[in-house]
This record gives C-alpha cells, structure tokens and sequence, in this order.
C-alpha cells in the first residue's frame, strides 16, 4: 500500500461525517492494568458489549495483542472479525486512521502522528510506539493508501466534521502544549483542512472538565446533522462544566458553518459529577509514567461521547437520572436510528468513553 505526498484536498479526498454510510467499524481490546482495573476484565465485557450492539448493524473489526487474542476470541460473537495486532492501549478513534473518501467512493487513510495526548509534555502514558502505528495497519487491513504526517500530531477524538467541509476541535486541545506547540493557530488550520478537505475550523474554547485529552470536541460537541449539533450542558453554576458549556454555547451561536448556516444547538446535560471509588482506584496498577486513577477523582462523564454508525447511536450511560434525558433527546435528534444504550462506566474509568473507543470505515461506493 502506498504512502502518498500529496494531501487528501489535492487529491479530491474529504473526511465524512461519522453519520454518513459506513462499511464497519474498527475496535482496540482492552487490556493494560494501569489503565483498566482488574487486568481489563470488567472493561472487557464492556467492550464485548459494544461489539455485539454495533454488530449487529455494521461489520466490526475487534484488533487484539497476542496475549489476548484466544481469550477475546472466545468472549466475542462470531459475527465480530478478530485479528491479531500489537497495541499499547485500547482508542482507536485517536490512534487509528481517519478515513477519507472522494466522489468515485474510493477510500484512504490519513495517518497522523500519535504521542499518547501530549508526548512527554502531558502524556497519559509511554511508551506509545505501537499504537501510532496502528493506523498503518488499519490501512493496510482495508488496502487503502495513506497519508502519513510525520510533523503533525492529532487525535481522532479532537476532530469532529459534518461532511461539508466544516471541522470542529476545541482550543484547549489543538493548542495544547504537548501536540503541536510550535505551530500556530493558522499554521494549524491550513494542516486540518488540507488532510480533511475543510474550509472552516471551528474552535471551541474548551472541552469537559477534567478530561484527561486535554479537551476532547467528542465529549462536548457532535453533529447531529450539517448545521446541527448537541452540546455537553449543565444548569448548575457551582459546577466547573457551567463556564466551559456556557462559553461554547455562546461561542457556538455566534459563528457559522463553511456553508454560512447558523448552528442550531441542542443542549445535552451531563450526568451528576462522577466520582472514582476505592474499590475501583486500587483495582488499577501504579505505574511511573501512566496516569493514576485517584480515589475521589472526577470523570469526565458525557452522553455526548456517542458513537453515530448505520442506523443506530451507541449511547454511554451512567446510571443517572439524565440518562433518560439524554435517550429521549437523541430519540428526537435522530429519528431514524435505534438509539443502544449502553453502561459504559468501565470505559469511563480508563479514561473515555463509546466514540473513543471506536473508528469508523467509511462505506465506498
Ligand atoms: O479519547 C479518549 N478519551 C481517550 C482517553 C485515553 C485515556 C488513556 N488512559
């Protein structure tokens, strides 16, 4: 499979919205112990959860390391593919390849460099070598050329598009220290529209409280639909989400789209905090370099974090009183798709949440 110099914009290649037809989608087992407590195992079933709910609407791709592979492939219904790939840990929406496709629906891969949220600035962990590697392989799987950007470093998580050349990240995270620090806003842009094939960047403020991405747009802000979007929302003013959701909203209704819509925007109130608890917190392993997991630590719980695939949404819930809320506003937002939801606490535990932990491949033609 070829590397490519050009750009996906050069070559008449643009990014879907994750709303639009895919061909399936792609998953990472969980496993690591510094991430995941009890060596991953009530994150595997979880997962296994995930798999089977999307399985049953589009194919789903499950890699897993050596160690794992008998044990996934027996947790895991047939109807999920398994292969065997190398990794350091389980988001593959911010490790893996970001698809792009042009009009005679023939698809590649844009391969951006990964380093873990933040390198050895603010990273989450060390080594990341494998998992910046997956995307290569991803590519390889589906024999899709690729882009590879060997000078730019950017997670799937922090980019949303609504297909018609708008992109939404938030400042927070783009900007941050550990990614591309020595590039400019503008510099940053021009890089964003050119593998995406956009005309407008969006930038939110900021992302979720306490979101270990540095701000992730996927648990803040999705499209519904072009010129539609939900927002993470709280009324309560004494909380640290309030400033950051009021200032995206008043961000928000305050621009327009590349195709200059105004946005309309639904608001999506997140869960009550969501703290870790003891049990959980010594259930994970210490170690140096990978982020611990505190007792009495906020989460940063969001319905937002949902994954949008071929007639369904994969909905993270907590357990909350909102989360009826959340599964009658998305019923509303997206008529025409079964809205699955799923207990996703031990997702959230390590870190993220459904759209993190999955990546779509866009459908052909
Ligand atoms: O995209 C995400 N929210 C992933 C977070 C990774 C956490 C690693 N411990």
């Amino acid at each position: 499979m070829k590397r490519l110099n050009t750009t996906p914009k050069q070559d008449g290649f643009r990014m879907p919205a994750e709303f639009e037809k895919h061909a399936g989608t792609y998953i990472i087992w969980p496993e690591r112990p510094d991430n995941w407590r009890l060596g991953g195992k009530p994150a595997q079933e979880v997962f296994v959860k995930v798999a089977s709910v999307i399985g049953k609407y589009e194919p789903v791709t499950m890699c897993v390391s050596r160690g794992q592979y008998s044990n996934a492939r027996h947790l895991l219904p047939d109807y999920v593919r398994v292969v065997e790939m190398s990794n350091d840990d389980s988001w593959i929406r911010d490790c893996g390849a970001t698809f792009v496709v042009n009009d005679q629906g023939e698809v590649r891969g844009v391969d951006w460099t990964f380093n873990a949220w933040g390198g050895l600035v603010d990273g989450l962990y060390f080594p990341w070598d494998q998992d910046d590697k997956i995307a290569q392989k991803m590519c390889e799987l589906e024999r899709v050329d690729s882009y590879r950007l060997d000078d730019f470093i950017l997670e799937g998580g922090s980019i949303h598009v609504d297909g018609e050349g708008t992109v939404m990240v938030t400042e927070e995270c783009l900007l941050s220290e550990g990614r591309n620090s020595k590039m400019s806003r503008e510099e940053i842009e021009k890089v964003l529209c050119e593998y995406l094939n956009c005309e407008k960047v969006l930038w939110i403020p900021n992302g979720i409280y306490n979101d270990e991405t540095n701000g992730h747009v996927d648990n803040m802000c999705n499209f519904v639909r072009p010129g539609v979007v939900v927002l993470a929302w709280t009324d309560d003013e004494n909380d640290p989400q309030y400033a950051r959701s009021k200032e995206a909203y008043e961000y928000l209704s305050s621009v327009t789209d590349a195709k200059g819509r105004k946005l309309e925007i639904h608001k999506l109130l997140v869960p009550s905090p969501v703290l870790i608890t003891k049990e959980e917190s010594l259930g994970v392993d210490s170690v140096d370099g990978t982020l611990p997991r505190e007792e009495g630590d906020r989460m940063a719980a969001s319905y937002v974090n949902y994954y949008t695939g071929n007639g369904f949404i994969a909905l993270p819930v907590f357990g909350d009183p909102n989360d009826e809320l959340a599964i009658k506003t998305l019923k509303e937002l997206y008529p025409d798709r079964v809205i699955e939801p799923i207990y996703a606490r031990e997702i959230l535990l390590g870190g993220g949440n459904i759209h993190c932990i999955t990546q779509q491949l866009p459908a052909g033609k």
